[in-house]
C-alpha cells in the first residue's frame, strides 16, 4: 500500500495486489455468494469499484469449496477479473447462527444452510480461503456484541490475537495477503491491547473489527481514531461493515482506506436509492410522476437513461429491472464518493469538502 497523500488523519492511496491496483478510499461491494446480487461482475466493474467481496461461509456450503477450486478459484468461478477479499466466516459464524461454542481450538455451530454441525478453525478457514483464491484473506476472529461485559472482551480478544497468530503459520499462498482484525469492544485499554497485539504478529494489512455493530456513532468513531492512529501508516486499513454514506465519511476522515457493506445494494433491493441529497424510498407516492433522474447529479448509466417515476414503477411492481438498475446507481453513488473524497484528499481539502457534502445530505 503506498500513501500518496494524508490531509489530517485522511488517506489517498493506491493498493496493490496481484490483480491490480485499487485507488482507495474505496469502498468493496459484496459478493457473498460470489455474485454482487443483481448485476454481472462487468457492470460491477462499470460502477468504479476496484475489489469484490466474497464471503467464507456461504462458499464453503454453497457451492462448496471443491466446486470453486475446480473452476479455477474465486476469479475464473465468478468472471470478476480485479482484485477480491474474503472475509474469514467468523462474523459470520458469530451473527446467523443462533447457538455456537467457542473455544480455544475454534468455533462449533450449526449451518444456516441445512443446520449440520460445523467446526471452524483458524487453520481451517485459512485452507478454505486459499482453496478460494482471493487476493486477499481475513484471520478468523470473533466479533463479540459490543455491549458484552469488560470481562468477556478481554478474553475474547486474547483468544483472537492467538487465532491470528495460528492463522499466520498456516497461511502459505505468498500471491495472497493475509489481514489480521482488531478487536477488543469500546473500552480503550482492550481495544489498544488488540491493536498491540495483533500489530506484532506484522500482517500487510489490518481491519479494525467489531465496530458498526449497533453501537452509539461517537463510541465507535471514538474507539476507531485510537485504533487507526496505532495502526503501522504503510498497511492498509479496512473499517468492516460500514456502508452508511454519512459513517463512510466520518471513517475516511479518520484514516480509513478499505470498507464494505450490505447496505447499498439491500437498500436498492428494497427500493431504496442513495443521492447526493439523502436516500430516496421510490415507494413514496411522490415519485410515481417524477421525471427527474434518481440523482440529477449523479454520472451513472442509469441516471443517464432513466427516470425515478419508471424506476418507482418498477420497483412497485418488484421487476428484476429494478432492482438490478437501483443496485448498480447506489454501487456507483458509494463508489463515486470515494472518488471523491480522494480528490479532497489529494488537495488537502477534506475537513472542508466533508463538511459541505454532510450538509446537503439529509439523514444518515
Ligand atoms: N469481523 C469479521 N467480519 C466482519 C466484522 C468483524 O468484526 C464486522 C463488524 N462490523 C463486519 N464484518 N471477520
Ligand atoms: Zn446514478
Amino acid at each position: 500500500m503506498e500513501v500518496v497523500a494524508t490531509d489530517g488523519e485522511a488517506r489517498a492511496g493506491v493498493l496493490r495486489t496481484p490483480r491490480g491496483e485499487v485507488e482507495t478510499p474505496t469502498f468493496m461491494p459484496v459478493g457473498t455468494k460470489a455474485t454482487v446480487k443483481g448485476l454481472t461482475m462487468e457492470e460491477v466493474r462499470r460502477t468504479g469499484a476496484g475489489i469484490v467481496l466474497g464471503n467464507t461461509y456461504h462458499l464453503y456450503f454453497r457451492p462448496g469449496v471443491e466446486v470453486v477450486q475446480e473452476a479455477g478459484g474465486l476469479h475464473a468461478f465468478s468472471g470478476w477479473k480485479g482484485p477480491m477479499l474474503t472475509d474469514s466466516g467468523g462474523f459470520q459464524v458469530f451473527s446467523l447462527a443462533k447457538t455456537r461454542r467457542i473455544s480455544e481450538e475454534g468455533v462449533a455451530f450449526a449451518s444456516i444452510y441445512d443446520g449440520s454441525p460445523h467446526f471452524f478453525t483458524p487453520e481451517l478457514v485459512v485452507e478454505v480461503q486459499e482453496a478460494l483464491g482471493a487476493d486477499i484473506a481475513m484471520v478468523l476472529d470473533e466479533c463479540p456484541p459490543h455491549d458484552a461485559d469488560y470481562g468477556y472482551h478481554a478474553e475474547s480478544l486474547r483468544r483472537t490475537a492467538r487465532w491470528a497468530e495460528r492463522c499466520r503459520t498456516a497461511h502459505t499462498r505468498e500471491d495472497q495477503a493475509l489481514f489480521g482484525i482488531v478487536q477488543g469492544g469500546l473500552h480503550r485499554e482492550l481495544r489498544l491491547e488488540s491493536l498491540k497485539r495483533t500489530v506484532e504478529l506484522d500482517f500487510p494489512g489490518y481491519a479494525i473489527g467489531g465496530l458498526s455493530v449497533g453501537e452509539e456513532r461517537g463510541a465507535m468513531l471514538e474507539a476507531l481514531a485510537y485504533v487507526a492512529s496505532g495502526l503501522p501508516a504503510d498497511r492498509p486499513r479496512y473499517f468492516m461493515g460500514i456502508g452508511d454514506p454519512v459513517g463512510v465519511v466520518e471513517v475516511i476522515g479518520l484514516g480509513v482506506d478499505m470498507f464494505d457493506c450490505v447496505l447499498p445494494t439491500r437498500l436498492a433491493r428494497h427500493g431504496s436509492a442513495l443521492t447526493a441529497a439523502g436516500r430516496l424510498n421510490l415507494k413514496n407516492a411522490r415519485f410515481r410522476r417524477d421525471f427527474l433522474p434518481l440523482d440529477p447529479e449523479c454520472g451513472c448509466e442509469v441516471c443517464a437513461e432513466y427516470t425515478r417515476a419508471y424506476l418507482a414503477h418498477l420497483v412497485r411492481e418488484d421487476e428484476l429491472l429494478g432492482h438490478r438498475l437501483v443496485t448498480f446507481h447506489n454501487v456507483y453513488f458509494m463508489e463515486e464518493l470515494c472518488r471523491r473524497a480522494r480528490a479532497a484528499i489529494l488537495e488537502g481539502r477534506y475537513a472542508r469538502w466533508a463538511a459541505e457534502w454532510r450538509g446537503r445530505y439529509a439523514g444518515s
